[in-house]
């Protein structure tokens, strides 16, 4: 018997593509219907192609949730058929390196055909989690567009008047996709971030959390976005919950994306422990006169990454080793009870 929303308790969760996915179905796997479930998701990577507007982190949530994810690839539907892609390659219609699905394009039409209908993003993805019932209540960061590109020198080789290789921004699918983010990130740039505000409800959502959870996301362009969202951040700082994450790296790599060649792009190492500190211990609980301001109460890094335990602790963030690969959900569910464990966050009758 699933108790009034108004009883349970609320984790909110920060979620980018992939990784933040796979934890929620682990997440979703361990609480059960004991808790409500909100999902802050990353629109940074949204694009616009062939007159779509396609949504990849929230897809991947909705579809990874909902039972219709390609588990091989980890977006987009399973048992897909790319019949109008290679049309419009036949077409010779640019771009080719990105591959739209023709079951996933139904998502596509029916957003942008509500888009266009003036419907905001968070109630267009509402009525697509009508479908799917991922489980969890699904908010977009922001309805206003917000757009990852990334500044890297030009991939023509083109030279500015000193002969310096000229910088331009690409979108963060081209980098992503097209490039496999193989050339050097210089910055990255959210454009119409100044502008944009939070999606109805998810400050709300922030405010009245008994926890919220920074998944195994990639801490730049997805985790990172969705806290540069004016307001956003300072709303998770000022939270009344605690805040937990789990680290993205394991033994010095990501497990899967390629997070490294965000985090070397704003000069953060490659590890659990700086991602920690990337984030921030939390204000209230930072050893006195050390720099605060950061939203971290706890971190979970990987049995391999137990020696940065001390480090982070040191910092003023409660820290932890535990398995961190989610193989399977109750692998991932394990994962999520002891990072939920590390802020004391108990939902009677959750079984470890
Ligand atoms: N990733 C790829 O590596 N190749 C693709 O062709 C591709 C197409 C695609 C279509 C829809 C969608 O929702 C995601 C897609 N992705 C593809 C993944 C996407 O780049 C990533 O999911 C995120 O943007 C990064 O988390």
């Amino acid at each position: 018997m699933t108790n009034p929303d108004a009883q349970r308790p609320s984790i909110v969760v920060l979620a980018g593509g992939i990784g933040g996915a796979r934890f929620l179905r682990g997440l979703r796997h361990l609480v059960r219907d004991r808790a409500q479930i909100t999902v802050i998701g990353n629109t940074g990577d949204d694009i616009w192609l062939h007159g779509l507007r396609v949504c990849p982190d929230l897809d991947t949530v909705m579809y990874t949730l909902g039972g219709g994810i390609s588990e091989e690839r980890g977006w987009g539907r399973e048992d897909e058929t790319f019949a109008v892609k290679d049309e419009l390659t036949a077409y010779g219609v640019e771009p080719t390196w990105f591959g739209l699905g023709d079951r996933d394009i139904a998502t596509h039409l029916i957003r942008t055909q509500l888009l266009g209908a003036g419907y905001a993003l968070s109630d267009v993805t509402a009525a697509l989690c009508d479908r799917w019932q991922p489980g969890v209540r699904l908010i977009p960061m922001s309805d206003d567009r917000v757009e990852t590109h990334v500044v890297v020198d030009d991939p023509d080789g083109a030279v500015d008047a000193h002969g310096a290789p000229q910088r331009r921004a690409i979108h963060f699918q081209e980098w992503w996709v097209r490039y496999r983010a193989q050339l050097p990130a210089h910055s990255f740039v959210q454009i119409g971030l100044d502008d944009a505000k939070p999606a109805p409800g998810v400050l709300e959502a922030i405010d009245e959390a008994d926890v919220i959870v920074l998944p195994p996301s990639n801490p730049v362009v997805s985790i990172g976005t969705i806290l540069a969202i004016p307001r956003i951040r300072d709303a998770i700082v000022d939270a009344p919950a605690p805040v937990v994450g789990i680290s993205p790296i394991i033994g010095g790599a990501p497990v899967r994306g390629m997070a490294d060649a965000c985090l070397s792009a704003i000069g953060v190492p490659t590890t659990a422990a700086a991602v920690a500190e990337h984030y921030g211990p939390r204000r209230a609980r930072i050893p006195a006169g050390a720099p605060g301001g950061g939203i971290l109460d706890a971190w979970l890094v990987a049995e391999t990454d137990a020696d940065s335990v001390a480090e982070v602790t040191a910092r003023g963030i409660t820290c932890a080793a535990a398995p961190l690969l989610m193989t399977d959900d109750d692998a991932t569910a394990t994962i999520a009870l002891a990072a939920l464990g590390l802020v004391d966050f108990d939902i009677a009758g959750i079984a470890p």
